[in-house]
C-alpha cells in the first residue's frame, strides 16, 4: 500500500504485514540499512572537502585500491547491522570472508544474512560521479543457534527475501523490494527523512538506451558485438543512445526509469565478466524482475545460478524486457 509523501518508516510499518513470515525482523533490518545509508550519504556528500578521497592505502580482496569512502561505508554498514542485532551474518565486497554475528540475546536468534557492496562504483568518487550501495537479504538455511555457515550466503538469487540499492546522486535515493514490487524513496537531507517519491517502479518494456563499456568491444563474444551493432544501426527507432556512467547503480536506475539495457559481458579479458553474482547481480536481478524487467547471465536467468564462491563473477545483462529478449536472439545464434 502506498500513499503520497509517505515516509520510508511509515511504508515499512504499513507493508510489514504483507511480507510473508512478517515478524518485524525484516523491518528492523531495512531500518538499519536506512540509518547506515544516511550516515554514508553525509560522508559521500562532503568527500571533496574532507580528506576521505584517495586510496586508503590498502587493497581489497578484488585487488582494487580501497578508497577511504569504501572503507568508511563498509565499516558503517557492518557496524550498524551488527549493533542493531538484526542479522546473523554479513558478507561484503570489502571483506575476504563472511562475518558471523552472535545475537546478544541467546533467546532471540536472528534469521537473516545480508550481502553488501558498500560503495559500488567507488572509482568514480574522485571525479564526483554518482556511486551506490547494493544489498541482498536471505533467510539463513542452517539451523538458528548454530554459527552461520558459508552455505547461508551461497544461495541462488531466487531465494532472496529483499534487495535494494542506495544511489548517492544529485539526490540520494533508497530503492528496494521485498518481493512485492519496487519502491523508491528520496532523502530530504534537511530533515534526514526518506519520502516515497517513486512508487511501484517499472522498467518500460522497450527502451532506447544501451549501457556497456564499448572500450572492451574487441574482446566481446560475437553475439554481443552483433547486438551492439544492431543498437547502432539506423532503422526504425534506432540508433539507440549509448549511456554508460561506470556506476552500475546509476546506469540501472536511469534505465529502470527511462527504459534501457545494461551489459557487462564476459570477454577474452574478463573470462567470467566483472560484476559479482552475490552482492551486485543477484540484488539488481531481483529488483529488475520485480520491476517487469529481465536479468540474465547469457543463457541463464541470473537468479537461477547456484553460487559456488562468495566473490564469484558472472556476465550480466539486465533491463527492459524487449531489449534483453532481442539480445538473447543474437546470443542464441552462437550458443
Ligand atoms: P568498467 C564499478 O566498479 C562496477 O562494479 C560497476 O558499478 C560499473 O558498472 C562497472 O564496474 C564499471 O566497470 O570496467 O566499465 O570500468
Amino acid at each position: 500500500m502506498t500513499r503520497k509523501h509517505q515516509t520510508l518508516g511509515e511504508f515499512i510499518i504499513e507493508n510489514q504485514t504483507s511480507f510473508q513470515y512478517s515478524s518485524g525482523e525484516l523491518s528492523k533490518l531495512i531500518n538499519a540499512i536506512r540509518l547506515a545509508a544516511k550516515v554514508v550519504n553525509h560522508e559521500v556528500n562532503k568527500a571533496g572537502l574532507v580528506d576521505v578521497i584517495g586510496a586508503a592505502g590498502d587493497t581489497n580482496i578484488q585487488g582494487e585500491d580501497q578508497q577511504k569512502l569504501d572503507v568508511f561505508a563498509n565499516d558503517k554498514f557492518i557496524s550498524t547491522l551488527t549493533n542493531r542485532d538484526v542479522v546473523c551474518g554479513i558478507a561484503s565486497e570489502e571483506e575476504d570472508s563472511f562475518i558471523s554475528i552472535n545475537s546478544n540475546d541467546e533467546q532471540h536468534q536472528n534469521k537473516y544474512v545480508v550481502l553488501i557492496d558498500p560503495l559500488d562504483g567507488s572509482s568514480n568518487i574522485d571525479v564526483n560521479v554518482s556511486v551506490g550501495t547494493i544489498f541482498s537479504i536471505y533467510r539463513r538455511i542452517t539451523p538458528v543457534g548454530t554459527p552461520v555457515q558459508l552455505e547461508d550466503f551461497l544461495q541462488p538469487g531466487h531465494q532472496q527475501v529483499a534487495a535494494g540499492y542506495v544511489v548517492y546522486g544529485t539526490s540520494t535515493m533508497l530503492v528496494y523490494t521485498t518481493g512485492d514490487g519496487v519502491n523508491g524513496f528520496t532523502l530530504n537531507p534537511a530533515l534526514g527523512t526518506f519520502y516515497l517519491s517513486h512508487p511501484n517502479m517499472q522498467f518500460p518494456e522497450d527502451g532506447k538506451i544501451y549501457s556497456v563499456n564499448e572500450g572492451n568491444y574487441v574482446h566481446f563474444l560475437q553475439g554481443v558485438k552483433d547486438y551492439i551493432k544492431y543498437c547502432q544501426q539506423e532503422e526504425g527507432d534506432r540508433p539507440y543512445t549509448s549511456r554508460y556512467i561506470g556506476s552500475l547503480v546509476s546506469d540501472f536506475h536511469r534505465n529502470m526509469i527511462k527504459g534501457g539495457i545494461y551489459m557487462y559481458p564476459k570477454s577474452s579479458v574478463t573470462e567470467s565478466g566483472k560484476l559479482r553474482l552475490l552482492y551486485e547481480c543477484n540484488p539488481m536481478a531481483f529488483l529488475a524482475e520485480q520491476a517487469n524487467g529481465i536479468a540474465i547471465g547469457g543463457k541463464t536467468r541470473i537468479m537461477d545460478i547456484q553460487p559456488t564462491e562468495l566473490h564469484q563473477r558472472v556476465p550480466f545483462f539486465c533491463g527492459s524486457k524487449n531489449m534483453v529478449k532481442k539480445l538473447q536472439e543474437f546470443l542464441a545464434k552462437y550458443q
